[in-house]
């Protein structure tokens, strides 16, 4: 960014509540409003003049703030505005002269302070953030390098980069971040959010090392605070005002396997077919560009694919879904109805002159729909039934920057681009008044965002009995509400590999729950040992999709050989053992904003060891992984926090804190669970569809005292929001006078499950003296109301018929 000229917004004159609740605030360069939502987030606008730009939420489908009750207090040099929030009484306090803001939360303490508010004439606005020495810096959307960016300058501007340099800023752009500081037991986290649909910059304390500086090319200035103590509180207050993830259709949370592209129906039906007799559990596949006619979205090759409807019956059949990629360029071709029509109606981007605006894509030129438009989105969206009505269930949003290229050379079929787009002459609706017309650069990061709203908001009208599953590429806050992200094009390197944990924690605690990085590497060609490190990991992604090159070597899990096979299909069984527990994680992510995959310092904010771990992750609460990112590696050391640990597949007990030097064959995905935890899993399917074996297990880690709740529907519809759900309290009382205590409560609710046996499996367990179900002895045994037992496993088997039920052995464990 070319360095603009700062003037400051000068100090305070005055102050009045304004009519939606907020509080007026005249300052002698500038206009400002500040309100506080009643869970006590702040919020603050603000702009050079006289008067206070619209706000250009609604334009991206944002509710307004809602604002608590305020009264205000004089006092030397400023004034004090104290709230009436849920559970306290946040104060905000302005100093006049400098004009400077802080929130204060319980006991005076400081949750924030910002200062410096100052504007580039017409070319941005700035602001400064107060930090201390030790506070640590997560979020920031999608980014390369390590996991704390302290000391960095991050870039928010949605780009293709070239795949050969490929630095910031990447494709998504997500101007939040969620910052820790200090280790003791009251440590208070925040997140700060920049609203700003234009490129911005975060120095995050890497000029001054006690403030994060903001800055935004817009002219006007929107920033939020969400105060913690805890990183959940501040994914609740965040994630609150943004939007959530709604729960994903089982079926997507099954293994993706693509391919740029599985480029005719033969080659489809030959793939599906050698994942089915392999037995490798998949899901989904998914088509790239070559399944279109002459890359004109929304068609089909009449040659490659003469057939859609009837392949796709088949492959349901199956037990597979298919994913179809759509890019946002329509071809610039008269005989094509798309273009046609977008044409006549005015719906694409134009230059300043009004002009149509091309960009050079696959189709070669390509005109590009203008998103900020309701109309632009309906049409969009409606052109998705075409997809739909062949069988598709889920579409993938490709290069929604947008990307293009300056030229590009073709020889048959295969196309080199020459990058170097510039669409600085784009022109777009403004978000305040579609009817305007702003630069395009300035609305720049919603583009795919804008695209994605587009597409869920069609499809779950024209289709609201169903879940869906969207992809996108670009992205900014919010995204999670309309699709899930993968990280773009990396590299089959084991860089890629080891860089995908930060990257992904980071988005995860960006609001971005499901995502994840193309398995073995988009470019390029893994090796075998590359293959089976990345899917062992990568089959625990919130989001998991094995995709590659058309340059590269295949990369279905098969192409390396039978060892790596086997590591790919235990792999991605173990994602489907865990999907019961994969689901629940997901269920929190809608209801409460808490990420699937967790940087350990989320978890454990007290504990400084955690808080530049960026090798090892957490999937939901209780399970740990420590994946072997380093090429030849056959052991690693693992870092477990407080706690009591149990390793997944030993059993053997740890207690944390401590440092652990674990082996790890080619074969083995070190994991670890926590003591004091109950997971539900499942036997392994081939896909989500299939009826499992035992359709509950209930896997109980003793150590301490548990409770969780297990909630099951029909995985697909959105009956549950409806309530249409089962709910089962599962319960561990780790040592209920020297026994373990497990209770299972009945089940409510109107989903109907089946009468089964489910398995209770208590780990790290000892030959038992006396095993009761129900207050009564049970003996040793293989059917219901038995118990057995086998290295260190002990299974407790009972008939479920919805009622309560009680398990306790003795000696405890
Ligand atoms: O410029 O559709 O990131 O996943 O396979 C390449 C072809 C365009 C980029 C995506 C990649 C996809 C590819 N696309």
């Amino acid at each position: 960014m070319v360095e603009p000229n700062f003037r400051d917004l000068g100090p305070l004159r005055g102050f009045r509540p304004a009519q939606n609740g907020a509080v007026a605030l005249e300052l002698a360069g500038g206009r400002a409003e500040l309100s506080v939502a009643p869970d006590g987030a702040l919020r603050i606008r603000c702009n050079p003049g006289n008067t206070l730009s619209t706000d250009p939420l609604p334009g991206i489908g944002r509710a307004p703030w809602p604002c608590a009750k305020m009264r205000s207090r004089e006092r030397d040099g400023g004034v004090s505005l104290i709230f009436a929030c849920q559970d306290a009484t946040p104060q905000v306090d302005i100093d006049a002269d400098p004009f400077r803001v802080r929130l204060l939360g319980r006991r005076g303490a400081t949750r924030a302070e910002l200062f410096d508010f100052a504007s580039a004439s017409g070319s941005g606005m700035r602001v400064a953030v107060a930090t201390t020495a030790s506070e640590r810096f997560y979020g920031f959307g999608e980014k390369h390098g390590g996991l704390n960016k302290r000391g960095s300058v991050l870039e928010m501007r949605n780009t293709d980069p070239e795949l050969r340099r490929r630095r910031d800023p990447l494709y998504v752009s997500i101007p939040f971040f969620l910052a820790q500081d200090g280790f003791h037991a009251d440590a208070q986290a925040r997140g700060v959010l920049l609203e700003s649909a234009a490129p911005s910059r975060f120095d995050v304390a890497a000029s001054k090392d006690d403030r994060v500086v903001l800055e935004t090319r817009a002219e006007h200035l929107d920033l939020a605070i969400f105060p913690g103590p805890h990183p959940a509180d501040v994914l609740r207050r965040f994630t609150a005002r943004v939007g959530r993830n709604p729960l994903p259709p089982l079926w997507a949370l099954g293994h993706h396997q693509s391919r740029w592209s599985y480029a005719s129906e033969d080659e489809v039906r030959k793939v599906a077919r050698e994942i089915r007799r392999r037995g490798i559990p998949t899901d989904v596949i998914h088509l790239d560009i070559d399944y279109m006619h002459g890359f004109r979205v929304f068609t089909w090759d009449p040659k490659r694919f003469p057939d859609p409807k009837g392949l796709l019956r088949d492959l349901a059949l199956d037990g597979f879904r298919v994913v179809t990629i759509v890019d946002p360029g329509v071809k610039f071709d008269a005989d094509y109805g798309v273009y046609n029509e977008g044409r006549a109606f005015g719906h694409f981007c134009t230059r300043d002159d009004e002009r149509l605006y091309t960009l050079r894509v696959w189709p070669r030129e390509a005109a590009l729909p203008d998103f900020n438009c309701e109309e632009v989105r309906s049409w969009w969206g409606e052109q998705h039934r075409k997809l739909l009505d062949a069988g598709v269930s889920g579409i993938w949003n490709d290069m929604n920057e947008p990307a293009g290229w300056s030229r590009d050379v073709r020889l048959g079929r295969v196309i080199f681009p020459y990058r170097g787009q510039n669409t600085q002459a784009m022109q777009q609706a403004s978000l305040e008044d579609p009817s305007r017309k702003v630069r395009h650069e300035m609305v720049r990061n919603v583009y795919g965002y804008q695209e994605c709203r587009a597409t869920r908001e069609f499809l779950e009208e024209a289709y609201p009995e169903r879940r869906h599953f969207l992809l996108s590429r670009a992205g900014f806050t919010g995204i999670q509400r309309y699709a899930a992200l993968w990280t773009g094009d990396n590299k089959s390197r084991w860089s890629d590999l080891r860089e995908s944990l930060p990257m992904l924690l980071n988005l995860s605690v960006s609001g971005v729950p499901f995502c994840g990085a193309d398995i073995g590497g988009f470019a390029f060609s893994a090796t075998p040992e590359l293959y089976a490190r990345w899917i062992q990991i990568g089959s625990l992604y919130p989001f998991a999709r094995t995709h590659s090159m058309w340059l590269g070597r295949r990369q279905e899990p098969w192409r390396f050989g039978k060892r790596v096979e086997d590591i790919a299909r235990t792999s991605l069984e173990r994602r489907m053992h865990l999907l019961p527990y994969f689901y629940r994680v997901f269920r929190e992510a809608e209801f409460t904003g808490a990420p699937v995959w967790r940087p350990l310092a989320y978890e454990f904010p007290e504990d400084p060891e955690c808080a530049e771990i960026q090798d090892q992750v957490l999937l939901g609460p209780n399970l740990l992984l420590a994946p072997v990112l380093e090429k030849g590696a056959r052991k690693r050391t693992v870092y477990l926090p407080p706690g009591v640990w149990f390793d997944w597949e030993s059993d053997a007990r740890y207690a944390g804190p401590r440092h652990l030097v674990v082996e790890a064959p080619l074969e083995k995905l070190p994991i670890f669970v926590r003591g004091g935890s109950i997971l539900p899993t499942q036997s392994p399917v081939r896909h989500a569809k299939e009826v499992p074996k035992e359709s509950l297990r209930v896997e109980v880690f003793p150590g301490l005292d548990a409770a969780t709740e297990l909630v099951e529907d029909d995985g697909e519809t959105t009956a549950y929001r409806h309530g249409v759900v089962a709910t089962t309290e599962l319960r561990m009382r780790a040592r209920a006078g020297g026994r373990l205590r497990v209770e299972i409560g009945a089940r409510k609710g109107t989903h109907r499950v089946p009468e089964r046996v489910v398995p209770v499996i208590i780990r790290g367990a000892v030959w038992p003296e006396t095993v009761m179900l129900d207050a009564s002895p049970i003996a040793c045994g293989e059917g219901p109301s038995t118990w057995s037992y086998r290295n260190g496993r002990l299974c407790v088997r009972y008939l479920d018929d919805g009622g309560a039920h009680s398990i306790e052995i003795e000696p405890a464990p």
